[in-house]
This record gives C-alpha cells, sequence and structure tokens, in this order.
C-alpha cells in the first residue's frame, strides 16, 4: 500500500507517518527529513537546499524527485507513506510515472485539514519545545518562514486536492483532533 500525506505545514503529516510505520511497518518517505540531511552535506546543492528552506519556500521539483526516485527504485513490500510529496503539480506527476515504472500504484490520498490559526500555534509551539529541551528550533520554525510556507502551501501545493479528488483518491481527515484521534480516522480512511 502507498499512501500520501497531504497538508499544510505542521499539519501533522510527519507526526501520522510516524504512527503507520510503528503501526504498519510502512516505510516513510519524508521530503523534509531528505532535505534536511541534504543541507548539512556542506554541498553546492546543500548549502542552495538550506536558503530556500530557511526562507520558507519549496526547493525545486528536479532536485526532491531526484531524492524519492531513488527511494522507489528500492520499492518496499510493506509500502511507502509520501510525507510532505509531491507538493506541485509537477511532483505529482512525477510520482505517478515512478510508480508505474516500477510496477507500483497509489493506494490513497489522506488530506489532514487543519485552519491556518491552529497551524501557527503549533509551529511555534514546536520550536519553543525544542529550545526547552536544550536543543534548537527549526530554522524555518519561525512566524516569517512560516508566512511565506503558507502562501506556499496555498499557492502551489492546494490545487493538488482538486487533482486527487479528480482521480477518486481523495480520502479528508480533521487534522485539528488530538493525534490520536486523527490517526483513529486515518486508520478509517484507509479501511
Ligand atoms: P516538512 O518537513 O514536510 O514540514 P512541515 O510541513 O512543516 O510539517 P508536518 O506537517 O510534517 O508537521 P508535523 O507532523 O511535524 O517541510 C519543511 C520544508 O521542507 C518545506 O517548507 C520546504 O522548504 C521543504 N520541502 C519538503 N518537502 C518538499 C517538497 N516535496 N517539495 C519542495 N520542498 C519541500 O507537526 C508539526 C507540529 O504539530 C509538531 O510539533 C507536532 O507535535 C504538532 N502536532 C502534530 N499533530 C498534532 C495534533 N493532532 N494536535 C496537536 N499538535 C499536533
Amino acid at each position: 500500500m502507498n499512501i500520501i500525506l497531504l497538508g499544510p505545514p505542521g499539519a501533522g503529516k510527519g507526526t501520522q507517518a510516524q504512527r503507520l510505520v510503528e503501526e504498519r511497518g510502512m516505510v516513510q518517505l519524508s521530503t523534509g527529513d531528505m532535505l534536511r540531511e541534504a543541507r548539512t552535506s556542506g554541498t553546492e546543492m546543500g548549502n542552495k537546499v538550506a536558503a530556500i528552506m530557511d526562507a520558507g519556500q519549496l526547493v525545486t521539483d528536479e532536485i526532491v524527485i531526484g531524492l524519492i526516485e531513488e527511494k522507489i527504485r528500492e520499492g518496499n513490500a510493506a509500502g511507502f507513506i509520501f510525507d510532505g510529496f509531491p507538493r506541485t503539480l509537477g511532483q505529482a506527476d512525477a510520482l505517478n510515472e515512478l510508480l508505474s515504472r516500477n510496477g507500483a500504484q497509489l493506494e490513497a490520498v489522506i488530506q489532514l485539514e487543519v485552519d491556518d490559526s491552529a497551524l501557527v500555534g503549533r509551529i511555534v509551539n514546536r520550536a519553543k519545545e525544542a529550545v526547552a529541551a536544550g536543543g534548537q528550533a527549526r530554522a524555518d520554525d519561525n512566524e516569517d518562514s512560516l508566512k511565506t510556507r503558507l502562501m506556499e502551501y496555498y499557492k502551489k501545493t492546494s490545487p493538488l486536492i482538486g487533482y486527487y479528488y479528480a482521480r477518486g483518491d481523495l480520502r479528508s481527515v480533521d487534522g485539528l483532533q488530538g493525534v490520536e484521534d486523527v490517526a483513529r480516522d486515518i486508520a478509517k480512511a484507509l479501511a
């Protein structure tokens, strides 16, 4: 089973992907995590990625598709959770092609619905918790970057809702609920 978790920044894609990994043994492919790893490489590409992410913008399709392509080619029996990918129509088309080229298909797209005011609260809270735990907040977890991240989401990612609805793949889940309740509704949507 291959599924996509779709939603604005802070909707809980990463949180729910982790649950699915624990409960179903699926493999999480988080482009955010892959890009955060790439930025630590010190390469020219890594530095470019860091600057784009910190500003809250989307990294180019070319870089992101390149990162995901290799993982899909490796395949896995339990299926992939695409966490934060695709984020543009170009990425969605590329994913279709990559899956069919590898004899795989998409089972469902879970859309996590959360309103903007809750998103801001969650992101600010995540930044505070990271600092309180003695670590560092993510460089893009601040109100300025978040404004850009939300604008990017509405402009470039939200058209995917109509795209997957038209294909009959979309399942919407109320992401404003607590983590357990969201997980329960995702399980229902996948039943
Ligand atoms: P991501 O790493 O994907 O991060 P995100 O969208 O901010 O977070 P997510 O929705 O996973 O939220 P989480 O569960 O952590 O992207 C970061 C950046 O990478 C992007 O801005 C972009 O620059 C780049 N990027 C990534 N993918 C890309 C792509 N495909 N194309 C181009 N660029 C790409 O939850 C957030 C917080 O809420 C946590 O603190 C969590 O504990 C809390 N929370 C979660 N669920 C909750 C609930 N139900 N109730 C209360 N709190 C909850």
